[in-house]
């Protein structure tokens, strides 16, 4: 049995329960509780506030966790990250009242800077040589420079809007953060082998997500030039239609090339394309 520790509420919890169930692990739908068994994989789910997530899988009371690299960075956890997930995507950035002028970091000296992200923002000062008066608030920092309780502030921001609503403007960009996913150090060889098989599923979902089915007739003469344009992941599959000169070719595309492909079999006379998602891919 592995344990993974996910955020109980908050923007992370969605898109962790989705990658879950697309890795097809089935939790009971039941009202929630805090610690909550899977009944198809030998998985537990631990509900915490993303604060404690990277300490407790660092300590060993969660085998694994889904959470935001701001908060690992923060709490300087050590942990392992197995993972980059790609949602849950920010960035931290120290912002200043919009129509202060702005040269340099070195604005920041003797400046007061509210965050809840005090680690990261010390240690980037110190990188930089500036020594300001770090004021740590959890919650609402953004207000902060409105109200006179800082000179500046140091936050999440994502479509920058929350900036813009309270007069304030981005300046320095100190890291970019998406949720990952962690692991505890030295995990027994029996929930080596169960993260190894949760892996092995997260990636097939992956590999299939920008990856499409196509299937497509196309007539026996031109079929040299159809293969031609298909990327030779393998040979396609070619079957003989019931329509004599005819066939029926099978394929996989890549997200990336897929259209331009598609436009070509077309113009080479390939008809009846159909195109189907794909669940998994097994490597
Ligand atoms: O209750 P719990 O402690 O678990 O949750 P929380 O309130 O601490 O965290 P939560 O759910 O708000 O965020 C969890 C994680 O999501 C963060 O640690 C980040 O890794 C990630 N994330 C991604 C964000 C954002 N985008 C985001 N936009 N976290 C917070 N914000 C906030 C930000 O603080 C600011 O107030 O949204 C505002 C800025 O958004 P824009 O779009 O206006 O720029
Ligand atoms: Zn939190």
């Amino acid at each position: 049995m592995i344990r993974i520790a996910v955020q109980a509420k908050g923007r992370l919890y969605d898109d962790t329960m989705a990658f879950l169930s697309e890795a097809g692990i089935r939790l009971s739908a039941s009202k929630r509780a805090l610690l909550v068994q899977a009944s198809n994989f030998p998985l537990e789910v631990l509900y915490l506030r993303d604060d404690d997530i990277p300490e407790s899988v660092a300590s060993g009371v969660a085998d694994i966790g889904v959470v935001g690299e701001n908060e690992c960075a923060e709490r300087g956890a050590d942990v392992d990250v197995l993972k980059r997930l790609g949602f849950g995507r920010c960035r931290l950035s120290l912002a200043i009242p919009k129509d202060e002028a702005y040269e340099d970091i070195s604005w920041f000296s003797g400046k007061k800077v509210a965050t809840s992200y005090p680690g990261i923002l010390s240690r980037y000062l110190a990188s930089k040589g500036v020594r300001a008066d770090i004021h740590v608030i959890t919650g609402s920092v953004e207000i902060a420079p409105g109200i006179g309780l800082a000179d500046a502030i140091f936050d999440i921001v994502s479509s920058g809007s929350t900036l813009v609503s309270n007069s304030l403007r981005e300046v320095e960009t100190v890291m970019h953060s998406e949720a990952v996913l962690i692991g505890h150090k030295g995990l027994s060889a029996e929930k080596a082998d169960i993260l190894s098989q949760l892996l092995f599923r997260m990636d097939a979902v992956r590999t299939a997500e920008d990856r499409k089915y196509v299937l497509m007739n196309v007539p026996n003469s031109k079929l040299d030039d159809v293969l031609d344009v298909l990327p030779g992941m393998r040979s396609p599959t070619v079957m003989p239609l019931a329509q004599e000169g005819w066939c029926s070719v099978h394929t996989v595309l890549g997200e990336e090339c897929f259209w331009d492909i598609i436009g070509r079999l077309k113009s080479l006379g390939a008809e009846g394309i159909l195109v189907l998602p794909i669940e998994n891919m097994v490597p």
